[in-house]
């Protein structure tokens, strides 16, 4: 046989994708129906941790310009869908790459070694990918976690032995062309247009699958949509009497928790088991390793529960982003938990680390100065979803969510500070939120006459983390800045719904916020982007002829 009738290494490659498509396809079906390791994402979580901070936050950043860019939805929903689509493209070129590889050995070796040939080079692939879904991986639910390392490994063998197959038929189809003319003639064009329809049918079936079991989560309302239906305030709320009624579509006060904004840095959130869990507080102080106390999920809820509503914000939240939002925390001080850790002499800091390989330090003194630190296990007053870090997640208050671990697993007692996730990777230190403030309508539709004017109620939201927001001010075509009314703020760390009605005029108009903390510091005017400290600088919008149709109505409820 003359190495011109061998198949071509392009079409190594061409075969390398034909496979792989369907092996992705049945990785992801697996994982939606049975809990088996989703590879991409397990295989992803190493690359990026071993990514250099600065091209990581490079990529996201311009990963989040995109999605802003292009108006593509939900920054923090669409970043995850992005960062699925590399993590699968990344296994979907390993696999293009691992064909040509294939190819390169299948001619070089005996046609009967084909199959032994396949099955090596499954495993050559297979175990590697096996080993770190295994050592890093968090998506799999099933136990032991070595089923679904060997469900992997038992995958690429046969996607390996594919390869083989298909090699074998290639070879043949030239062979029979060559020798045979009685033998109905398998045309290597034709077995590879049956192999491609194959392909494609598997790949298409499982992602037909695929989406028809994604039905079952359901879609997040846009926060557009949200606040439209929002009318007036939940009379449940703390200020529910407040005379300062949010401007229509305003966003709700308290975010819905399966609208909360997400962030975290693996693509499916670690799944943990309640009976499994425990929280260790270990220190290596004394010399060796040890475990100072140790608290189930039950125990933690024996102590004097403490809860607020509570607003957080990604430091990647860019001013009027959606990367903010508020709800209802309940959990245990960290105080009152640690009176029952016996710390060591030199204890000064404490580690705090998660079950996707997230960490954050926090320092004694932080804690004992501020009550208000809490081990947080619910939500609304339910369990903390999986999303947002089941079983258990800190609470610091005045602290971006980067310093804030979800899926606590552990707690290690240091003497020295240590810097966390997201400060390995440039981002600051410390995170103290900035103030913002946002205007999230100018609800033209809701014009009602005062005297002789019209008014239009315009709103948003104010933050300053813990500071409180003393003051809002709006400004209208850069003219002076007028004060906007505000409604008491449903918790001393939420933000504040503030609201001003403008006397109308049509046309096209800028309308600008600011707002003032509570120890009277202005609102940093200066703009700057989200890295390294938060982003800050006034929110503007414009908007475009301006009109109202009709007589509007007086103002209900205000002579
Ligand atoms: N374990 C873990 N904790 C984490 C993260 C993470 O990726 N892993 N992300 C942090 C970041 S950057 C933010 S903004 C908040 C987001 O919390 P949420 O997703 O519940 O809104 O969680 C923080 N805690
Ligand atoms: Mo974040």
């Amino acid at each position: 046989m003359s190495m011109s009738r061998k198949p071509s290494l392009l079409l190594g490659a061409l075969v390398g994708a034909l496979l792989t498509a369907p092996l992705l396809a049945i990785i992801t079906l697996g994982q939606r129906l049975a809990g088996l390791p989703f590879l991409p994402s397990d295989f992803f979580n190493p690359v990026r941790d071993l990514t250099p901070g600065e091209l990581l936050v490079f990529t996201i950043q311009r990963m989040v310009d995109v999605i802003i860019g292009l108006n593509l939805g939900r920054v923090d929903e669409v970043a995850k869908q992005v960062e699925t689509a590399m993590a699968v493209g990344l296994i979907f070129i390993i696999g293009i790459i691992s064909g040509v590889i294939f190819f390169w050995v299948f001619n070089r070796v005996e046609r009967r070694t084909l199959p032994t040939a396949g099955i090596i080079g499954g495993l050559i692939v297979g175990i590697p990918m096996a080993l770190i879904s295994q050592a890093f991986g968090v998506t799999t639910t099933v136990e032991p976690k070595i089923v679904g390392a060997l469900w992997l490994l038992l995958l690429f063998v046969g996607w390996g032995i594919a390869h083989a197959w298909v090699y074998g038929r290639l070879l043949a189809s030239r062979d029979e062309k060559s020798t045979t003319d009685d033998v109905v003639r398998i045309d290597r064009r034709q077995f590879l247009v049956t192999l491609g329809t194959a392909s494609a049918t598997l790949t298409v079936v499982g992602a037909g699958l695929n989406a028809l079991l994604n039905r079952d989560t359901a879609p997040s309302t846009p926060v557009e949509a949200q606040a439209v239906a929002q009318a007036v305030s939940d009379p449940t709320l703390p200020n529910a009497n407040d005379p300062v009624q949010p401007a229509p579509g305003t966003r709700p006060e308290v975010t819905p928790v399966e609208d909360h904004y997400r962030i975290d840095i693996s693509l499916i959130p670690p799944t943990i088991k309640e009976e499994d869990w425990v929280l260790p507080f270990t220190s290596s102080l004394g010399g060796s390793q040890e475990v100072l106390a140790e608290f189930t999920l039950d125990e933690i809820k024996g102590y004097d529960a403490v809860e607020a509503f509570i607003t957080m914000s990604c430091i990647s939240n860019r001013v009027a982003g959606d990367l903010i939002s508020t709800t209802k925390w309940t959990g245990v001080r960290m105080q009152t938990l640690l009176q029952d850790v016996p710390l060591p002499e030199n204890a000064a800091y404490l580690k705090i680390t998660s079950a996707d390989g997230f960490d954050e330090t926090i320092s004694l003194e932080q804690i004992n100065n501020d009550p208000r630190i809490m081990l947080a296990y619910y939500w609304e007053e339910k369990p903390l979803t999986t999303e947002h870090g089941f079983p258990i997640r800190i609470h610091i208050p005045d602290l971006y969510g980067m310093k804030q671990p979800k899926w606590i697993t552990g707690i290690e007692i240091l003497a020295e500070d240590q810097e966390g996730y997201w400060v390995r990777r440039g981002w600051d230190k410390v995170a103290r939120v900035r103030a913002t403030s946002v205007i999230d309508t100018v609800a033209v539709e809701a014009a009602y006459s005062l005297g002789d004017e019209v008014r239009i109620p315009i709103g948003g939201i104010a933050w300053s983390g813990d500071r409180g927001v003393s003051a809002v001010e709006v400004s209208v075509d850069e003219g002076e800045w007028q004060p906007a009314q505000l409604r008491a703020p449903i918790g001393d760390r939420t933000w504040t719904i503030w609201r001003f009605d403008w006397a109308f005029a049509e046309g096209d108009h800028t309308f600008s916020v600011r707002c003032v903390e509570g120890d009277g510091s202005p609102q940093i005017e200066a703009v700057e982007g989200v890295r390294p400290r938060g982003a800050t600088g006034h929110h503007s919008v414009t908007e475009n002829g301006l009109t109202i149709s009709g007589t509007p109505a007086p103002f209900p409820g205000v002579n």
